[in-house]
């Protein structure tokens, strides 16, 4: 299949406020990234690993490992991985702009299991700064794009993630939809449809799409992705995860300015 052509892909994420990126990730690189799922220890909610922390959004969404890119290479080689970091510059890194660059807010790796899902959310209206939808001028201006990339089948059944197309420029609030915190499940939420993905592939959205997991009805095995959220080099991570010295000393410098753009300014020592 040939490559959609960057006109395209800008129509189509303007138009919907998600493209599906076919293939993003190697064969090599899913095999990495699903041999270190298998080694994580069983977290409780909150328990510390490292420097990453597991820390589920709701009671529904199943196992949530923050700051996943302190947990192995595999993790480390998504921050600029070539099939999204062009994108996800051109979105939301400020581009052509005095304050051009990307930064990550927030990694995760996620498990879900059987009856799991993660509540409908975001959407234009009302919509944060943070995860606002801009063009203007010729270019894109938002707030924060998430990668979600499949490490497993992610058909129907599996609890693929849903979208509302076009809900990022919404101005009235989604009737079916209401705060968070009440749990509104993405399955039959009209205007849902479900972004689904091969093992491999990617979803790029910007969060203030209307999204969330659908229910995973399959009873058996788990549903692996990981969602790494991208925003500018202004923006600070929403949980406060910090990088351990060694994994900064480890990264490529282009990867550790995206983890840490902007290096504090001090005086000279004395
Ligand atoms: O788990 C999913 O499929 C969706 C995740 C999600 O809604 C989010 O991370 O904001």
């Amino acid at each position: 299949m040939t490559a959609p052509s960057q006109e395209l892909q800008d129509y189509l994420f303007d138009l919907n406020g998600y493209l599906i990126l076919k293939d993003a990730v190697e064969p090599a690189l899913l095999a990495s990234l699903n041999a270190a799922f298998d080694e994580f220890p069983p977290l409780e909610q909150s328990e510390w690993w490292g420097n990453a922390q597991r820390r589920d959004y709701t009671g529904d969404t199943g196992f949530e490992l923050h700051n996943c890119v302190e947990a192995g290479s595999p993790f480390e080689q998504l921050i600029d991985h070539p099939s999204w970091i062009n994108l996800v510059k051109r979105y939301c890194g400020e581009y052509d702009s005095y304050i051009e660059g990307l930064f990550i807010d927030e990694a995760i790796a996620s498990i879900r299991r059987s009856g799991g899902h993660h509540p409908a959310h975001s959407g234009g209206y009302k919509g944060a700064l943070r995860g606002r939808y801009q063009y203007d001028h010729g270019v894109f201006r938002c707030g924060q794009c998430n990668i979600i990339v499949a490490l497993t089948e992610i058909g129907p059944g599996d609890g693929p993630t849903m979208v509302v197309p076009g809900s990022h420029k919404s101005n009235l609030p989604h009737p079916g939809a209401g705060d968070y915190s009440r749990g509104d499940r993405m399955d039959d939420l009209a205007g849902a449809v479900p972004a689904y993905l091969n093992k491999g592939d990617a979803l790029l959205f910007v969060d203030g799409l209307m999204h969330g997991g659908s229910s995973r009805a399959r009873t058996d095995g788990e549903r692996r992705v990981t969602i790494y959220r991208y925003g500018p080099v202004w923006s600070a991570p929403r949980f406060g995860y910090e990088y351990s010295p060694a994994l900064l000393d480890r990264l490529t410098p282009e990867r550790r300015r995206i983890l840490q753009p902007v290096a504090p300014t001090r005086p000279p020592q004395a």
